[in-house]
C-alpha cells in the first residue's frame, strides 16, 4: 500500500499513528506530497488533491481519513480501533473529535495567513468552537481513560496539531485532565515518530 501525506497534516497523522498501532506500518510506503499545488504528484491519483490518500494493494485510491481507517481496520487481526456501527457511544465520540479537528484545521489555515488578511470573525468562531470541544474532552473521563482506539488517536493528533500551530490558544489552561492525558499519550512511539514539524 502507499499512503500519500504531508508531514503536518493532522488527518494524515491519524492514519499514520493508527497504522503503527495496528502493526500495519511495514506494509505501507509513505510518500510526502504537496497540496493546493497544480503540479502535485498526488493529482493524477486523486483529483481531490487531499491527504491522506491511500493506494490499496489492489490499486484502489481511497480518500477521507475515516474510509482509509475502515480499510486498515478490516485488514488487521487484532482489536478493532474504530467504533463498531452499533456502538453509538463510540461513534458519537469519534464524531465530536473529527468535528473539532475540522474546526482547528480551519482556524489554523486562517492563522497562517498574514495578519492583515485574516478573517477575524472566522478566527473567533473557531477559537470558541475549539475551547468548547476541549472543555468537553477535559471532562470526558470515559474517553480519557479508555484503551487506545481511533477516538484517542484522533484526539491526540488534534491536540498535537493545536499545540504546534495555534500559538494564541492556551489549550492547557483550565484543562488539567486533557493536558495530563496528552502528555502521557505523547509517549507512545507512534506519536513520537509522527510529530509535526514547524
Ligand atoms: N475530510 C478530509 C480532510 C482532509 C484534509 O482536509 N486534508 C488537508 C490537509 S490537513 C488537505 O489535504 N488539504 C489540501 C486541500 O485542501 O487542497 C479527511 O477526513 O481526510
Amino acid at each position: 500500500m502507499k499512503l500519500f501525506i504531508t508531514v503536518n497534516s493532522p488527518y494524515a497523522r491519524i492514519v499514520r499513528v493508527a497504522a503503527i498501532e495496528m502493526g500495519l506500518d511495514s506494509r505501507i510506503d509513505i510518500e510526502v506530497v504537496t497540496v493546493r499545488d497544480p503540479r502535485s504528484v498526488l493529482l493524477p491519483h486523486n483529483p481531490t488533491g487531499k491527504v491522506p490518500t491511500l493506494r490499496t494493494d489492489s490499486g484502489e485510491i481511497l480518500s477521507e481519513t475515516r474510509i482509509i481507517l475502515e480499510h486498515l481496520d478490516a485488514l488487521q487481526p487484532g482489536n478493532k480501533l474504530l467504533a463498531a456501527n452499533n456502538d453509538l457511544v463510540g461513534r458519537a465520540e469519534e464524531g465530536r473529535i473529527f468535528g473539532c479537528l475540522d474546526g482547528v484545521s480551519t482556524w489554523a489555515r486562517e492563522y497562517r495567513r498574514p495578519e492583515s488578511k485574516r478573517f477575524q470573525w472566522l478566527m473567533e468562531v473557531e477559537h470558541a468552537r475549539a475551547a468548547r470541544c476541549f472543555d468537553f474532552f477535559d471532562r470526558d473521563q470515559a474517553l480519557l481513560n479508555d484503551r487506545i482506539r481511533v477516538a484517542q488517536i484522533a484526539l491526540g493528533c488534534s491536540v498535537g496539531f493545536t499545540d504546534a500551530f495555534l500559538d494564541d490558544f492556551d489549550w492547557r489552561d483550565g484543562r488539567p485532565n486533557l493536558s495530563a492525558w496528552y502528555d502521557n499519550f505523547l509517549d507512545r512511539p507512534s506519536m513520537r515518530s509522527t510529530m509535526p514539524k514547524r
